[in-house]
């Protein structure tokens, strides 16, 4: 496992299952515009949460690439999840900076409930066709641009499902200055 502190904040990168961070007060969906169940990290989150969760996102739907909302977690182990709409790669453009919009959005959320830590999956690097390389160097710059903003949170973790796209995070987390 990669670490670095920057601003007080530890920004972790990790291979794992997003689902089973039972020590993060958040954990970020990978969600689409509904906030309904769909594949990947959506389906893994609501699996998991039980169908509580999507009854709870319902009025919150639909969101726009780049934004973030917050709900309780229900049957997760954490108190809450963030639910991210990242880009569609090369179609919701710039697709960086929408990138980076929703690790800010996400990360503004948690703030706003007062939480101390979140982990997040890479956001659009599957069905979104992110590729993911590009897309850990995005979410490390922004998270580590927001770091010295941050009050409440005091971890962030990148929790990555291949071991292969943990080394690429933790080798863009080397390359950020502290
Ligand atoms: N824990 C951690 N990472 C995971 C997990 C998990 N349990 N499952 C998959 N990943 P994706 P997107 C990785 O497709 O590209 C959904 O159907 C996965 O290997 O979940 O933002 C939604 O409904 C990949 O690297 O999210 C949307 O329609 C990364 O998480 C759409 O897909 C993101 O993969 C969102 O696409």
């Amino acid at each position: 496992m990669g670490s670095k502190t920057i601003s007080g904040v530890t920004i972790e990168c990790m291979q794992g299952d997003i689902t089973k961070q039972a020590d993060l007060d958040a954990v970020v969906n990978a969600a689409n515009a509904q906030l309904r169940p769909g594949g990947g990290v959506a389906g893994a989150i609501h699996r998991a949460a039980g169908p509580e969760l999507d009854e709870l996102c319902r009025p919150l739907a639909p969101i726009r690439p780049g934004e973030a909302v917050i709900t309780s977690a229900c049957n997760l182990p954490n108190k809450h999840v963030i639910h991210a709409l990242g880009p569609v790669y090369g179609k919701d453009t710039p697709s960086d900076r929408i990138l980076a919009d929703a690790y800010r959005n996400s990360l503004a959320r948690a703030e706003e409930a007062g939480l101390a830590s979140v982990g997040f999956p890479a956001l659009s690097t599957g069905v979104f066709g992110y590729p993911m390389d590009e897309a850990a160097a995005v979410a490390l710059k922004t998270i580590a641009e927001e770091a010295p903003k941050l009050n409440t949170v005091k971890l962030v973790r990148m929790v990555l499902f291949g071991t292969k796209d943990a080394d690429v995070h933790e080798k863009a987390l080397a390359q950020l200055s502290e």
